[in-house]
């Protein structure tokens, strides 16, 4: 079970809700306590005011209500509200149809465009054999089977209208950027449902008023106990011993041709409430394909987005009791291991977190053992290493040791080298380090979602003879990826249409709140780059002076090979190691050169954002 109030949105639905349950309870104890009607129509104003909330409440108040007790008979005379009443009944029946069967479709996986066509038989069914059979049966006498027939054409004008309203009322809103909107479990459902029903409400109205003017449909009604005598009455009917409050139209029956016209039209009106929204959305997606997911806010939905899309895109849905780890936590933490037969054993766990990026913005990331990014895991040329991994993920995971020679059953691609470790599952990385130098690893199963949500982590392998490694006083590692926050929720990053990123970090930290390095003149910093973003090349630059690359992807350059640089393009899976001399006290910069990385959704705090890290160079050491 997912959270239900997520976005703003959510308590406004929740408000709607209770606002609904309360007319509804007020409705009906107005109308069975006080309203002199014909149970039928009180139950069509209970269920109307359930889906309609405040809205039909206001409805029944202004149209149907008595205002005082003996005139209701003449209060309820006029056309509009005549046309009122039949289309409570109409839209009473119709609308419970539609909304079990929506309930229903969603729980079996069916597509948007089938449960469509399931509600509208649902609710036309529901419609003429409860609503409009029996209740013309109780006003106009007859076998049950010969009202159904009279209810057939004024039901299936009225369904067709009705449906024609909140057919692409579900469609868009159901189908677009929060498919929370599908499911039935969800607050939101219902808040569709109920916009749905409103707006099929309106749509409806006009021709209830034409047919009860035609008299072909009936309006509202006055029923008391026999005898029941006010001194206000209006005078009684002559004749008219049931009541019937509505003017008598009988005699104004439609020509066929007029009720040919207005049924064309309904059909029209019909097919293009159900079919019209699928040039914008995709009609053939289903509840359970999507889940309950939510899109970024400009992403491109079109008829051709899949199920797949959405979930790839998605928001992460925050995860339940989790208190959000803040600045004290840290990223890229050394993960110790244990040794057993010589072999050195490592634990990681995947699994949602809330993690601070920066004072005030959180993110909801996909974390190796609760740190974004993943602890660092360290080992020596020659080791022999496993690594265990438990998948507490949602979705099924992976896990692939960038650039390292290792057996294939061991290379953690999914459904290529092995079957995704299913949520509770676990998988044994077993290898030995042949090589030396700075390497990664991250996730390779939803690569373009999990990555992109923080799962990876430095892994770094030491030469067998410590006297290869490029000597430094100071060591930094450089990890850098992208976010994407809008709304308070987070999406994985993509350079896509509205999933580009708008946050950047260092170690799982924007500027001001990346670490700071320090050392003195003289000294020499080695910064080990990693490229475990996603969606850009980042140029990296030091200030002060150039810096020597000294090993690429984990590969060391001999002597001849190295070259010195101030700026290096650090692409997707890319490693450098460069060593930078600190030739000048002062504070020194090290930042990508895309300007846009360097702000945190668009604003700079202490003279930047995102992608920016302070060197602190002392003084050299007195004699
Ligand atoms: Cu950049």
């Amino acid at each position: 079970m997912t959270a239900l109030l997520v976005r703003p949105v959510d308590y406004f639905v929740l408000a709607w809700l209770m606002l609904a349950l309360a007319s509804t309870v007020w409705v009906a104890w107005d109308q069975f306590a006080r309203n002199p009607e014909p149970s039928v129509m009180r139950w069509g104003f209970i269920l109307v005011t359930l889906y309609g909330g405040p809205l039909a409440l206001l409805v029944y108040v202004l149209a149907d209500k008595e205002p005082r007790p003996g005139t209701h008979e003449r209060f309820v005379q006029p056309l509009w509200k005549q046309g009122i009443g039949s289309t409570v009944h109409c839209i009473a029946g119709d609308s419970t149809g539609i909304i079990l069967a929506a309930v229903i479709t969603a729980s079996l996986g069916l597509p948007m465009w089938l449960d469509l066509i399931v509600e509208y038989a649902t609710g036309f069914a529901f419609g003429l054999f409860v609503f409009q059979a029996l209740f013309m049966k109780n006003m106009m006498g007859g076998s049950y089977l010969q009202n159904v027939r009279r209810s057939f054409v004024p039901e299936f004008i009225s369904m067709n209208f009705m449906m024609a309203g909140m057919a692409p009322t579900m469609s868009l809103l159901m189908m677009g950027r929060d498919m929370r909107a599908m499911d039935p479990l969800q607050l939101l459902f219902w808040g569709v449902m109920s916009l749905g029903v409103v707006v099929g409400f309106v749509a409806a109205y006009p021709a209830n008023v034409w047919m009860v003017a035609k008299g072909i449909k009936h309006g509202l009604m006055t029923d008391r106990p026999a005898g029941t005598h006010f001194a206000d009455e209006a005078p009684a009917k002559a004749g008219d011993d049931k009541h019937h409050a509505h003017s008598g139209s009988r005699g104004r029956q439609p020509t066929s041709a007029q009720l040919g016209a207005v049924g064309l039209v309904s059909v029209v009106a019909l097919a293009f409430g159900m079919v019209a929204p699928a040039n914008w959305v995709n009609l053939r997606v289903a509840s359970r394909d999507v889940g309950d997911s939510i899109m970024p806010p400009g992403m491109i939905s079109t008829q051709d987005t899949s199920g797949e899309t959405m979930r790839d895109m998605a928001a992460v849905l925050p995860p339940a009791n989790e208190p959000a780890r803040d600045l004290h936590a840290r990223g890229d933490t050394e993960l110790v291991p244990r040794v057993e037969n010589g072999v050195k054993v490592f634990a990681l766990e995947a699994g949602v977190v809330r993690w601070t990026i920066l004072p005030g913005v959180t993110v909801d990331a996909y974390a190796f053992n609760g740190q974004v990014p993943g602890p660092r895991i360290r080992v020596r040329q020659g080791d022999r290493v496993r690594i265990d991994l438990t998948n507490h993920l949602p979705e099924t995971t992976t896990t692939h040791w960038h650039g390292l020679v290792l057996p294939n059953p061991m290379d953690g691609v999914a459904h290529m080298t092995q079957d995704p470790i299913e949520r509770g599952g676990s998988y044994h990385y077993a290898f030995t380090a042949t090589q030396a130098g700075t390497f990664f690893y991250h996730s390779h199963d939803h690569v373009d979602r999990q990555q992109a949500l923080g799962l990876y982590g430095a892994l770094i392998i030491d030469p067998a003879n410590p006297a290869d490694d490029a000597p430094a006083d100071v060591e930094q590692v450089v990890q850098v990826q992208e976010w994407l926050v809008r709304d308070g929720l987070t999406f994985p990053a993509m350079p896509m249409e509205g999933a580009l990123p708008n946050y950047f970090t260092i170690n799982g930290r924007a500027w001001p709140a990346t670490e700071r390095v320090h050392l003195r003149v003289g000294q020499k910093l080695k910064v080990r780059f990693i490229g475990a973003g996603t969606t850009a090349v980042h140029p990296m630059h030091i200030h002060g002076g150039p810096f020597t690359v000294v090993a690429r992807d984990g590969v060391a350059l001999p002597a001849a090979a190295r070259f010195e640089a101030d700026t290096i393009n650090l692409g997707p899976g890319q490693r450098y190691d460069v060593v930078w001399p600190a030739r000048e006290a002062g504070r020194w910069m090290l930042h990508c050169h895309i300007t846009h990385h360097t702000t945190n959704d668009g604003v700079e705090t202490d003279g930047g954002g995102g992608l920016m890290m302070e060197i602190d160079v002392d003084a050299a050491a007195g004699p």
